[in-house]
């Protein structure tokens, strides 16, 4: 059987951690789609398009094995999206209780909607301090955010960078 899993997120932007998370999906699932959404609940500093292609670009940098597959969704659940893909897993990064508090009960709906299971899995311990709000508020202030994100991201926040490319 050809398992698909789906990796979602606002990655705004994709981090270290996102990343560690992606290639440690992409070596239990048959095919892995990451998938960007929108979260009313965040102020956004990058447009979806600009974080599909960030994505994109530090998998490639990366040289992740696997069938990796880049993709956003702003139309409705996110088990609908699964359902359209044939996707039986939702994957989240797990990197301290508060994670856990906070995706248990989505996990839970998600399965009472459409039987989708829900997956945790732990980052290396490296990358479990990073989160895209604090690379948010370092880049935002103007500090370097190289050690907490991919190439391709660090050059794309690095200070100077016009915010007409944001
Ligand atoms: N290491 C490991 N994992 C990490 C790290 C890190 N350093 N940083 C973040 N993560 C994990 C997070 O725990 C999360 O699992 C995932 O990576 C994405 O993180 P973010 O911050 O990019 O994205 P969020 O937390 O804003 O999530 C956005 C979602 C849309 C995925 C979320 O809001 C969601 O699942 N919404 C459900 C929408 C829906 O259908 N609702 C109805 C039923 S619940």
């Amino acid at each position: 059987m050809h398992r698909i899993a789906v990796v979602p997120g606002s990655f705004d932007p994709v981090t270290l951690g996102h990343l560690d998370v992606i290639e440690r999906a992409a070596k239990l699932f048959d095919e892995v789609h990451v998938l960007v959404v929108h979260n009313p609940a965040k102020t956004a500093l990058l447009p979806i398009g600009k974080r599909v292609s960030l994505i994109s670009k530090s998998i490639e940098d990366a040289g992740f094995a696997g069938d990796i597959r880049v993709a956003s969704w702003s139309v409705g659940l996110l088990v609908d999206y699964c359902n359209d893909v044939g996707a039986v897993a939702l994957i989240k990064g797990i990197r301290s209780q508060i994670d856990v508090a906070y995706e248990t009960p989505m996990a839970i709906v998600n399965r009472n909607l459409a039987n989708i299971e829900t997956v945790f899995l732990l980052p290396d311990p490296s990358h479990a301090h990073v989160s895209s709000s604090l690379v948010r508020q370092v880049a935002s202030l103007g500090g370097d955010v190289a050690p907490y994100v991919p190439p391709a991201v660090a050059a794309f926040l690095r200070p100077g960078t016009s915010p007409d490319l944001l």
